[in-house]
């Protein structure tokens, strides 16, 4: 029970000491800076920002002269990083912001193409298809992979031929490599479909130009979070250079599915951003190289890594099979008491784990600690260790590197 001060601090001081001594591998979740928290604290909080049209000098509440001046220029920043024309800061999250672009862009019975969950897909249309009349409303298909990981490109093109999708939503929770948007970029502007990247896990990777900007490769527009590749607080956006689009999908955002759209991640935000235009390709880079020895030293421990013959990952994270060991959420639990934090696969096939280098590289973790997580992970693992020993140990390792780079 919380009666005072003294028990919120003594849990939260709990939470921290325990988070430090993991390892955190959860790829849609990162470190951000000290100066990027200490910013979510200003007044803007505690305000009512909002406006219902696009027109944000039309504020509903009055008093928000500076938190307009103020959010315009986060939108023109933001825009300079992701070289977008428009830029809308209003989703309070990723998932927010793909459902504004769903329902803004789409009539009913139109198809869309999507990442199924199996694939390691964040799951939009699927989830939204169990609400109500959604069903009946927007009808889904699934964009195909191949056995590394990669779009089926031959049999993406013959579902467009076939089937002619109203939207196709590149990105997903599991991307291990960039997507071929540059060759369905004709087919799609010849048959009038969207395309559409949520780009929430790449996000980070995006700014620090180390992963192809989707709108350089021709979506018409994304939309993503600002805390997963990203080192940003949490919150969403949606970018683009398509003004007609960029409309529709505002106008559905607000007022139908956010009013407040919590001011206190602005100025946090514009922090973040600062971070990555000076520090963002060396984060990017640094990142991608970790994912790639982390994919070479678990598969030198005998664990199958996807993706093995490609090179493991080009993104902050890499996905391994884990079935010989009785699946990705008994893994996942067993490392979770050894203290090495990551993911399975959110109840779909149960095969496989997926662990992110994000955040270990914000801590300061390069190639040669990708091989001591490796080895870690071996030991709770294949050698069966005694989970509480190999715990220790993690949380003696992980504390060497509490540290914050590629900050301000
Ligand atoms: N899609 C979930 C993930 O990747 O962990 C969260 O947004």
């Amino acid at each position: 029970m919380i009666w005072s001060i003294k028990d919120i601090d003594e849990l939260l001081q709990k939470h921290i000491a325990y988070r430090e001594s993991c390892l955190n591998l959860i790829a849609s979740e990162n470190y951000s800076s000290p100066t990027v928290r200490n910013y979510l604290t200003s007044d803007f909080g505690n305000r009512y920002g909002c406006y219902v049209t696009l027109k944000p000098e039309e504020r509903e509440y009055r008093g928000n002269k500076f938190i307009h001046e103020f959010e315009i220029a986060t939108q023109k920043l933001v825009g300079e990083v992701f070289k977008a024309t428009y830029v809308d800061l209003r989703p309070i999250g990723g998932h927010m912001a793909g459902v504004a672009t769903v329902l803004g862009l789409l009539s009913p019975g139109d198809l869309v193409f999507e990442i199924h969950l199996k694939d390691w897909g964040h799951g939009l249309v699927g989830p939204m298809r169990t609400v109500s009349h959604f069903n009946q409303t927007i009808r889904v298909d699934s964009i195909p992979f191949d056995e590394d990981r990669m779009v089926d490109l031959d049999n993406l093109l013959k579902m467009i031929h076939e089937q002619k999708p109203k939207m196709i939503i590149f990105g997903g929770s599991g991307m291990l490599f960039p997507e071929p948007i540059k060759e369905v970029k004709a087919i799609a502007q010849q048959e009038g479909i969207i395309l559409a990247h949520d780009s929430s896990h790449v996000t980070g990777l995006i700014a620090g130009g180390v992963f192809p900007n989707p709108l350089d490769e021709g979506v018409d527009v994304m939309f993503g979070s600002t805390h997963k590749s990203f080192p940003g607080p949490q919150g969403g956006f949606i970018a683009s250079r398509n003004l007609e689009l960029f409309e529709k999908i505002g106008n559905t955002l607000a007022s139908a599915l956010v009013t407040s759209h919590h001011l206190n991640r602005l100025p946090a935000l514009a922090v973040a951003m600062l971070e990555m235009k000076k520090f963002g390709r060396a984060y990017g880079e640094q990142v991608i190289k970790n994912s790639k020895a982390l994919g070479k030293a678990m598969e030198e421990c005998g664990f199958k890594v996807v993706g093995a013959r490609k090179g493991y990952s080009e993104t902050h994270l890499i996905l391994v099979d884990v079935r010989e060991f009785g699946g990705g959420k008994k893994v996942s639990l067993q490392l979770e008491e050894a203290n090495i934090l990551c993911s399975d696969d959110f109840g779909q096939l149960d095969n496989e784990i997926r662990i992110g280098t994000a955040e270990v590289t914000r801590r300061g973790m390069k190639e040669a600690e990708m091989k001591q997580i490796a080895e870690l992970i071996k030991r709770v693992i294949i050698d069966k260790e005694d989970i509480a020993g190999v715990a220790k140990d993690v949380s003696n390792y992980a504390r060497m590197y509490l540290g914050c780079e590629y900050s301000l």
